[in-house]
């Protein structure tokens, strides 16, 4: 059973993940792990604090020669401005009298308090923050090159942002190219044009994104118990990204106001066995059916707005403005990478509970044996 925790907080020593059940013997390619934590820095809209880090993989366990030694893997991302916030964030003395009292609405800042009993926000927001994020895409690129072994390939891109919405067919290239990774020019312009008129206005914008993974054989999660289904693990590793607000899986919502003749994807008799539509999104029953897995994800705009929201100051219960430090006005794009990474810890998770064996060397062998089966059909 693949274990996969975080730690850390947004300005404190660096970010942590910690990854436990990876088979022994797995090449980790770690260019692709610190090309994934540099993607997630990018996009149209990004603040400040991504011009001061430089986010890099450290492996502090578990890989040897750049191989899973079958071991507990725990990975850092160290956080460079951690240097500007040490009176901040000492672990046994802080500066007293610079306590955060006012809740901005959106961010977990009143709910948390109200969850621990805080009374300084700052204790919330430090790991609330999606700063967290990048120990979620180191520990996605270590189960990427998981997936890679077995022939199963990943891939995200942005579908909308704020009120420019674009439908174009994925192409790596143009994605790279765009600093929105939405693969299409116009539309590129677009959302930067919007994400520009949002930060003029002092606002922020949400928007949409799709995940896309390719190469896996039917058969892969169960119907068999409710925690077990694959719709069920996507949602909630998904779901469970800071922003997220609704993740769809294929056609999504749009199946409920449709006849079921225009719902599901008939069946052809090629090998392996093909449909001519995808609206279940590579799932049926909870369990892969051989067709791309497609997961589309919503995310509300960044709640830190720079004209500031209406809220309360809980030291004395009067109105206020909230806070503005600093913020993105727009992080859609490095959402797409962090659901990237979420939906390849999801799908590795489903294959080592199917396939669950100390080494490579013994999993390759019983996955293929599975892909032989279903090819046979
Ligand atoms: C983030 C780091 C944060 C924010 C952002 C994500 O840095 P700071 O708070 O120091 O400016 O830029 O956080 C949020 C958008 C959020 O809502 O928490 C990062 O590394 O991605």
């Amino acid at each position: 059973m693949l274990v996969f925790s975080t730690a850390g907080e947004s300005h404190g020593r660096g970010v942590f993940a910690f990854l436990d059940g990876i088979p022994a013997g797995l090449k980790v390619d770690h260019a692709a792990i610190d090309a994934d934590l540099a993607r997630r820095q990018k996009g149209y809209g990004r603040g400040e604090r991504m011009a001061i880090e430089h986010d890099v993989v450290d492996v502090l366990s578990g890989i040897r020669g750049g191989c899973t030694l079958g071991s507990p893997v725990l990975l850092a991302v160290w956080n460079r401005d951690s240097e500007n916030w040490k009176t901040f964030m000492d672990p046994w003395e802080i500066m007293p009298g610079r306590e955060l009292r006012t809740p901005r609405p959106g961010h977990a800042d009143l709910a948390g308090a109200a969850r621990f009993h805080h009374r300084d926000l700052r204790n919330v927001l430090e790991r609330s923050s999606a700063r967290e994020t990048a120990g979620r895409v180191a520990a996605g690129g270590v189960l990427r090159s998981f997936l890679t072994a077995l022939g199963i390939e990943a891939c995200s891109w942005v579908t909308k942002i704020g009120p420019v919405e674009c439908e174009a067919m994925f192409d790596r290239d143009l994605r790279d190219g765009s600093g929105v990774f939405c693969p299409d020019h116009d539309a590129t312009r677009d959302m930067e044009k919007a994400v520009d008129d949002a930060r003029s206005r002092g606002d922020t914008l949400g928007g949409e994104f799709v995940v896309v993974l390719r190469g896996l054989p039917a058969g892969i999660g169960s119907y068999t118990q409710w925690d077990k289904r694959l719709d069920a693990l996507f949602a909630s590793h998904l779901m469970s990204i800071p922003g997220i607000k609704a993740v769809q899986i294929g056609k999504g919502v749009g199946c409920a106001g449709l006849p079921g003749s225009l719902v599901h994807d008939p069946i052809v008799p090629t090998h392996p066995l093909g449909r001519t539509s995808n609206n279940a999104g590579g799932m049926e029953g909870g369990v892969s059916n051989g067709e791309p897995l497609e997961i589309r994800c919503s995310m509300k705009p960044i709640p830190t707005l720079k004209k500031g929201l209406p809220s309360v100051d809980l030291g004395d219960g009067s109105p206020v403005q909230a806070a503005y430090e600093r913020s993105d006005v727009c992080a859609v794009p490095a959402a797409s990478v962090v659901g990237e990474a979420m939906a390849v810890i999801a799908l590795s998770a489903a294959i080592l509970d199917s396939f669950c064996q100390p080494s490579m060397e013994a999993l390759l062998p019983a996955f293929e044996a599975h892909r032989r089966y279903w090819e046979s059909l």
